[in-house]
């Protein structure tokens, strides 16, 4: 069943850009899915955040949770790390605004091809990020890392077989499909061996640090390029570095 999602899932993810706004953003997809009462979803509460919804919250019943990684076009990444004056490039930005329409097309495709095999599936509701702490009760980061798809860097993205230069996006489901589990070895080359620290280096702002990062201080950074670029975005701790398109 997972083989039959992902290829769904690279179907629509070619025919939407191919058809419906042509634009080559993403180059490929990685899907996975999460056991409801798998351990990685049991403790979110204490690993992402204590506000962290359970999958029974939003849906009836669910099993799984279905997690999914759009991997950005090479064209979208590069041309991000080389625009300079620490600004991000024009295409970065519409790719963000692009994402949005894309990924809740994706979402309603996978949940119709679900419900057609007899099956139910939601998307996550109600889940506003907290203002305050800048934390989302529904981390598609955590599910995606419960569902076995990658690892934590350093620059707090998840990095897949693919990188992690991209987006992902999350849903519940009640369909019986093979389920993974948090990957053990570690990814990113600084938790494995101190041997990088290009996405730190690349923080022009001082948000990201090998101790730690300072949410608010990276919205700040965010907030200042929307009267120039039209969006909340930067994203030069996820371009030019080791594990943007690949495992580093
Ligand atoms: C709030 C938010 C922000 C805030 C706070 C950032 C943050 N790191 O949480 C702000 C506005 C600053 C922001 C900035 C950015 N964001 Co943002 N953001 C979100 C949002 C809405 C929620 C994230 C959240 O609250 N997570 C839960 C909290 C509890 O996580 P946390 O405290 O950060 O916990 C971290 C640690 O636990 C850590 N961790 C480290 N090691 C380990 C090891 C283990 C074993 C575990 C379990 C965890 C762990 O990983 C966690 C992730 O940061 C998500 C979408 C979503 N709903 O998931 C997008 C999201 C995280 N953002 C994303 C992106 C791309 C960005 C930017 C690059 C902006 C841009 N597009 O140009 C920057 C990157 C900043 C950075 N280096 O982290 C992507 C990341 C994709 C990816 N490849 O991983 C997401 C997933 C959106 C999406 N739909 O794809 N973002
Ligand atoms: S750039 Fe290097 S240090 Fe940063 S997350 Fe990737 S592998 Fe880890
Ligand atoms: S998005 Fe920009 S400001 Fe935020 S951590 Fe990454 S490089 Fe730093």
């Amino acid at each position: 069943m997972k083989a039959y999602l992902q290829e769904k899932l690279d179907w629509f993810l070619d025919y939407y850009q191919k058809n419906v706004e042509p634009a080559r953003i993403f180059r490929a997809a990685l899907l996975g899915a999460a056991d409801v009462n798998s351990p990685a979803i049991r403790n979110l509460k204490e690993t992402a955040f204590w506000d962290h919804r359970m999958p029974e919250e939003l849906m009836d019943r669910p099993t799984v949770v279905i997690a999914y990684f759009l991997a950005f076009a090479h064209e979208v990444g590069d041309g991000n790390a080389a625009r300079g004056g620490n600004l991000p490039s024009d295409q970065w930005a519409y790719s963000y605004d692009y994402t949005f329409r894309i990924a809740d097309s994706i979402r309603e495709f996978l949940i119709s091809e679900i419900e057609k095999l007899g099956y139910r599936a939601v998307s996550p509701e109600g889940v506003d990020m907290n203002e305050e702490e800048l934390k989302s009760p529904w981390s598609h980061r955590h599910l995606a890392y419960a569902a076995g798809l990658g690892t934590f860097g350093i620059n707090n993205m998840l990095i897949t077989e693919l990188g992690c230069c991209g987006r992902y996006d999350t849903f519940l489901s009640d369909i019986p499909i093979e389920t993974g589990s948090p990957i053990e070895t570690e990814y990113c080359l600084y938790k494995k061996d101190k041997s990088c620290r290009v996405c730190v280096d690349n923080c022009f702002a001082g948000a990201l640090t090998t101790e730690g990062f300072d949410r608010f201080r990276c919205s700040e950074t965010l907030k200042t390029n929307l009267p120039i670029v039209g969006q909340e975005v930067c994203g030069k701790c996820v371009t030019g570095i080791p594990c943007a398109y690949r495992i580093p």
